[in-house]
């Protein structure tokens, strides 16, 4: 990036068009609508606290957990304005059950799944929260998709990324060509390039899990808390603890940093909380390409095979040698050595 330059995300989409020739106009056609998606769910989470739309919507979604109006607002938003002017077939979002199918979508090239607004419970306190997409080509143009279209690991996403509604708002994607941030410039109301060519650090010092529930992991995973709390100075142990208790606020500040993200099994739920399609899986394409890592503790996220649209799995995601050290010191629970 050229010094004072800008670069707005649709003139970098452009470019890349150029560049790499997958990155086709339809699925640019997909960043557009999410793009205005983001500002607009941006402009409600900004004014959430002067209009009534902090708190309970009063019903449960999929998982039985409570929705909160922005929730809702978010998802509405995603599918109308996929609806008006993209080239996707369906939807999987988080706060459906079934899929969403998109009314002109039948001859459309992708499928998408997202999670309208992730890290609901910090909307009522002000916390960073964020929206999450990832999108899927359709296997075949020559038949109806079926739900097994829409089931594919997650190696073969062709994007995904995340919005960060934080102490500024920012768009961050990758289509496999590395990770690139954009941030909002709210006074032209444009996303610019802030961030080219996101690079996560090896080794990190930061450790994010919700250690209320220490008791209930893994005995591998309570091993590798303790030794982060150990003292090693070369190491820089003791590690930082840091837990928003929103995945994308954690995740980010991780992958600029260095850092490990967290959310092992537990007796409760031996899956996890986090969800493969719309949570894991493109937070992992995001690692992984920012030359990161993310596992289940057992095999890397993006070739676990779905089975169901919100399936869980638990998630170890970050710095390459700390996901590895956790895969390592859970494997040899699971081996006995
Ligand atoms: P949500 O999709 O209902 O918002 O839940 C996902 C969130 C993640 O953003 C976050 O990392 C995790 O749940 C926090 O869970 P916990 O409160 O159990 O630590
Ligand atoms: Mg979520």
């Amino acid at each position: 990036m050229k010094k004072n330059s800008i670069t707005t995300l649709n003139q970098f989409i452009s470019d890349q068009q150029n560049k790499f020739p997958y990155v086709q106009g339809s699925l640019s056609r997909i960043f557009s609508a999410i793009q205005l998606a983001a500002k607009m769910i941006n402009r409600d989470v900004r004014k959430a606290g002067l209009i009534d739309i902090l708190g309970n919507f009063g019903e449960t979604n999929v998982q039985g957990e409570e929705q909160k109006k922005l929730d809702v607002i978010s998802n509405d938003v995603f599918k109308k304005l996929i609806d008006m002017g993209s080239d996707c077939v369906c939807i999987v979002s988080e706060e459906d059950e079934g899929v969403h199918w998109c009314p002109d979508g039948r001859e459309a090239k992708y499928i998408l799944a997202i999670d309208p607004l992730d890290g609901s419970s910090n909307i009522d306190v002000n916390a960073s929260i964020g929206s999450i997409f990832s999108v899927y080509k359709r296997p075949s143009m020559d038949k109806p998709v079926t739900e097994a279209d829409i089931l594919q690991m997650g190696r073969h996403q062709v994007a995904a990324g995340y919005v960060i509604y934080g102490s500024a708002t920012m768009f961050v994607y990758t289509t496999g060509n590395g990770v690139n941030g954009f941030t909002l410039d709210d006074s032209i109301q444009e996303f610019c390039l802030s961030h080219p060519d996101i690079k996560t650090p090896e080794n990190g010092s930061i450790l994010s899990v919700n250690e209320g529930n220490l008791n209930d992991f893994p005995k591998g995973v309570q091993d590798y808390i303790a030794w982060c709390k150990e003292t090693n100075k070369e190491e820089k142990r003791p590690y930082s603890a840091r837990y928003i208790g929103s995945l994308i606020a954690d995740f980010h500040r991780n992958l600029l940093k260095g850092g490990v993200y967290l959310y092992p099994p537990t007796a409760k739920a031996p899956n996890g909380k986090l969800r493969l399609l719309y949570e894991c899986n493109p937070m992992a394409f995001l690692a992984e390409q920012a030359g990161g890592k993310a596992s289940n503790g057992k095999m890397r996220i993006m070739d676990i095979q779905p089975t169901e649209f919100h399936q869980r799995t638990p998630l170890i995601i970050g710095s390459a040698a700390m996901v590895e050290r956790i895969e390592k010191m859970m494997g040899s629970e699971a081996s006995g050595t």
